[in-house]
């Protein structure tokens, strides 16, 4: 036998040696630091070189799952790359050695350029490029052997050890990550007050609105990062610098000595589309991030306060926003009575009331700096505004979109927010007839939202409902449609049912 006959053994070759090094590198990665694997430091800076109308695309199209989506895309190419470095490499294994090892080269060169990646970095990749040429080498010559029956058996030992090793290398790899502190983050449960109670009548969920409070668990969750960071808290340090009288670096046990605030706060994201699901609320425990501020001391001229994340993301916040006595802004490590789950930013993040969260609420924060707004942050360098105030907002939650309903009596119901001020008002309308007032439901504060239900007569047919909000400054929800981008969207949310 010369050269390697069938096409697909050829490919599986490719597929085999291509999983072997992926799995070797995230392996790797998984004791140095995550987002060094490979596939992720490649996933990554695709998601950072794609063009911004094509991402909002991506997030219309898939919302929540565009991150699978993309992941599976990449899935799928890596797979079809591998084929074919199986496929060429019929005589030899260089080509598709080749072919693996310039493939490899690319993850070295995105893990050695990311920002959230340190110096150890492309480590984990070059072992890839190691790991996928050696085997690809192997299979071909087990592949290739002079003696069929003896080849045949060295090629299914291979390629089965291959197999087992990559599954196990893979799942190794994810499990290293996330050997998360549980030592640090006992104690930290122990500094974080249990949730109070909810006042009564804050909601309608009766009738259809959210509970009040969102569960850890049901909390809305947007952010850039593919894998969620895993960050020590032990060595997590928080640095304050730039325009200041004196810089700080404070570690996690700083923090938890500094006086203690809990704040019932809703975060709202500026992507929400009217009607949409993009807000939620919980009870946050943490330090004033005034307190900080004020022991750096903020010098003259300082406008934002610049803040980055543990996986490079940054973000601006208006610096009289966080020194605002009347406003919760919190360095918050508690979230429902709990240490943030790490999705939700551990072991801290910043929250902050009626500023929308990509300008305000930082998750996995480790660094912020003083500055004016010539400094662009993550978002902004993507076309998104410097500052972005929460809008007057509402949302029907019931009837639900295209519901049939039975004719005659309905009780709508919805959500309202207008962070920091609040919502004093919420009307709705049926079919453009007059506007009534909702009831609302108990206030708990500006800096929360407020549920709405109103008994409406739905005769016979198709009706829509219309609902808007006033904020307690006497501004009246606009029923002007823009878009999200770039600094959050507006209009009315309308419903169309039927009643029969
Ligand atoms: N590190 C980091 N922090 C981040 C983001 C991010 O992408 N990375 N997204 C921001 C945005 S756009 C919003 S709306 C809130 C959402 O917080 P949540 O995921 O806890 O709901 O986090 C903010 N903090
Ligand atoms: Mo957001």
């Amino acid at each position: 036998m010369k050269g390697m006959r069938s096409p697909a053994i050829r490919a599986l070759s490719g597929v085999l040696a291509v999983a072997a090094a992926l799995a070797a590198g995230h392996l790797l990665a998984g004791l140095v630091e995550q987002n060094a694997s490979p596939f992720l430091a490649v996933g990554h800076t695709a998601i950072d070189l794609t063009p911004e109308p094509v991402k909002a695309l991506a997030i219309r199209w898939f919302g929540e799952w565009d991150k699978l989506v993309l992941l599976a895309g990449m899935a799928v190419v890596i797979g079809a790359l591998a084929v074919v470095a199986g496929l060429v490499s019929r005589r030899g294994p260089a080509p598709g050695a080749v072919l693996i090892a310039a493939f490899g080269l690319l993850g070295v060169v995105a893990s050695a350029a990311r920002p959230d990646v340190g110096a150890l970095g492309p480590l984990p990749s070059l072992a890839a490029v190691v790991v996928g040429v050696v085997a690809f080498v192997a299979l071909h010559r087990a592949g290739t052997a002079v003696e069929p029956s003896a080849g045949r058996r060295r090629f299914l030992v291979t390629a089965g050890g291959l197999a087992v090793g990559s599954v196990l290398g893979g799942f190794g790899g994810s499990a290293l990550a996330q050997r998360s502190s549980g030592r640090a983050r006992d104690a930290l449960a122990r500094r974080i007050p249990a949730p109070g109670p909810v006042p009564g009548g804050a909601d309608f969920a009766g009738v259809g609105t959210p509970a009040f409070r969102t569960s850890n668990a049901d909390f809305y969750r947007v952010d850039t990062a593919l894998a969620v960071p895993r960050v020590d808290p032990d060595s997590w340090r928080l640095r304050v610098r730039g325009m200041v009288g004196r810089e700080l670096e404070l570690s996690l046990d700083d923090l938890l000595r500094r006086p203690q605030e809990t704040r019932t706060i809703t975060v709202t994201c500026v992507s929400n589309e009217v009607g949409g699901p993009y807000t939620s609320t919980a009870e946050f425990t943490g330090v004033p991030f005034r307190d900080v501020l004020r022991e750096a001391g903020v010098r003259a001229g300082a406008e934002q306060v610049f803040s980055t994340s543990a996986d490079g993301y940054t973000a601006g916040t208006p610096v009289e926003a966080l020194l605002d006595p009347d406003r919760p802004a919190l360095l918050a490590y508690g979230m429902n009575g709990e240490p943030l789950p790490a999705e939700h930013g551990f072991p801290v993040r910043m929250v902050t009331s009626g500023l929308y969260g990509y300008v305000s609420a930082t998750k996995w924060l480790v660094d912020v700096e003083l500055t004016t707004f010539d400094r662009e942050t993550y978002w902004e360098q993507r076309g998104w505004a410097e500052r972005a105030p929460i809008k007057v907002q509402s949302r029907i939650d019931r009837p639900k979109p295209f519901e049939k309903v039975a004719a005659g009596r309905f009780t709508a119901a919805g959500t309202a927010w207008a962070q920091p001020h609040g919502i004093a008002r919420v009307e709705v309308r049926v079919d453009g007839g007059p506007w009534r007032d909702a009831q609302l439901s108990t206030e708990v504060s500006g800096h929360t939202w407020r549920m709405w239900r109103v008994e409406l007569d739905l005769p016979t047919g198709g009706r829509t409902v219309e609902c808007r909000a006033t904020d307690r400054n006497g501004a009246t929800q606009t029923p002007q449609r823009v878009p999200t981008v770039p600094d959050g969207a507006t209009g009315w949310h309308s419903i169309f049912c039927t009643a029969r």
